[in-house]
């Protein structure tokens, strides 16, 4: 496992990189999700594939850039699902984007979920292990250096909630606007590792992407976006759950690329969706 930890280090200096240096146009092609990518997305799979592959405990990569699992080792033990270059239609702009990788053994099913880590390319770049704890690093003089653990409160102050708004349940609406009601402030990039790097550091509140009226299934990805995530908000003392109150972790895969409301915080705002989605099938209606 170390080695592919000091790999996904490799990659994140590679790509820090290329995001300062090479163009952030876009290519001629779209990915298998129907969305336009950029060099910088190509470039980023690029780089991992070629870093993790090396690594001989790494049977499988399955990229949120790539159609289908590629293996690499026969004889390797874990597989990994990363979305190489997450929220990238931020780049422009110049915001806060991320890496994130999920380490499996056996499938992809989020019980099979044995780590995860994410990397924070903002004005300093960061990664987040979440193994046995969650520990922070930021990269000074090219090296990742250990600057704390992270752990949540039972309650926060900041609300991230994605999606269109004009799409919401009502359901939805009222628990979001429930949290403004209590003081919760809002704290939305479009950015996922970013949003959820913030809540994780502040010490909690929610970040929200629903299934709602346009996208009943939500638009995060379980592989490569939300099993992650999930990993390091338990690890954390936090929750993450989807619209039926179940835990991400229990959720199983039948397709690489499938997506699923998810909600990700501390107790506290994770009791609020439950109250908030109970019966929401009737509600729905
Ligand atoms: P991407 O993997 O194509 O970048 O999409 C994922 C991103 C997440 O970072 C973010 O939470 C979400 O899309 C934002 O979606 P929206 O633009 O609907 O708010
Ligand atoms: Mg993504």
């Amino acid at each position: 496992m170390q080695e592919i930890f000091k790999s996904i280090k490799r990659s994140a200096k590679r790509i820090h990189k290329a995001i300062n240096f090479e163009d952030f146009g876009y290519c001629e092609t779209k990915n298998c999700s129907g969305e336009k990518q950029l060099k910088l997305d190509v470039l980023s799979d690029n780089i991992i594939e070629e870093e993790l592959s090396k690594v001989q405990s790494v049977k499988v990569l399955a990229s949120e850039e790539k159609e289908k699992p590629i293996e690499v080792n026969e004889s390797g033990k874990y597989l990994i699902g990363y979305d190489p270059l997450d929220g990238s239609s931020l780049v422009d702009v110049n915001l806060s984007v991320g890496s994130i990788f999920g380490i499996y053994e056996n499938s992809f099913n989020g019980k099979d979920l044995v780590a995860s880590a994410y990397v924070v390319y903002g004005p300093r770049v960061e990664l987040v292990i979440a193994s046995i704890k969650v520990e922070r690093y930021v990269l000074r003089d090219n090296e990742f250096m250990f600057l704390e653990e992270i752990s949540l409160n039972e309650k926060g102050k900041l609300n991230a909630p994605g999606g269109t708004q004009k799409e919401w349940f009502s359901f939805h609406k009222e628990l979001i606007e429930s949290l403004f009601k209590e003081g919760y402030r809002l704290r939305y990039s479009g950015g996922m590792v970013p949003d959820l790097h913030q809540i994780l550091i502040k010490g909690g509140g929610l970040f929200s992407y629903p299934g709602a009226k346009d996208r009943p299934k939500g638009k995060l990805r379980k592989v490569f976006e939300v099993f992650p995530f999930a990993n390091v908000f338990e690890k954390a003392g936090g929750y993450a759950i989807d619209d039926n109150g179940k835990r991400l972790l229990e959720l199983n895969v039948n397709d690489m690329h499938e997506t699923t409301p998810c909600f990700f915080g501390s107790k506290y705002e994770i009791d609020r969706v439950k109250e908030y989605y109970k019966e929401k099938d009737a509600k729905r209606a």
